[in-house]
């Protein structure tokens, strides 16, 4: 895990289980584990108010089972990246 993406897509993994493995089902982020995530790992969750977390857990959760699963997250941080390229490329 030297290459610096490599490295990248393993933070991104370990994160999610940082988190998913807090309560309930191990390999899901309920809406509380999701809501720390947020604010602990994103300099952006710091400035979101709660119903903006609330709104953006609603949105993560595509299949409706109040738990962000990986696949779930992963679309996240799609979402994200495109973002963040679009702030850095102007
Ligand atoms: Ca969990
Ligand atoms: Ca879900």
């Amino acid at each position: 895990m030297a290459c610096p993406l490599d490295q990248a897509i393993g933070v991104l993994v370990a994160i999610f289980h940082k988190y998913s493995g807090k309560e309930g089902e191990k390999h899901t982020l309920s809406k509380k584990e999701l809501k720390e995530l947020i604010q602990k790992e994103l300099s952006l969750g710091a400035k979101l108010k709660d119903a903006e977390i609330i709104k953006l857990m609603d949105d993560l959760d595509r299949n409706k089972d109040q738990e962000v699963n990986f696949q779930e997250y992963i679309t996240f941080l799609g979402a994200l990246a495109m973002i963040y390229n679009e702030v850095l490329t102007g």
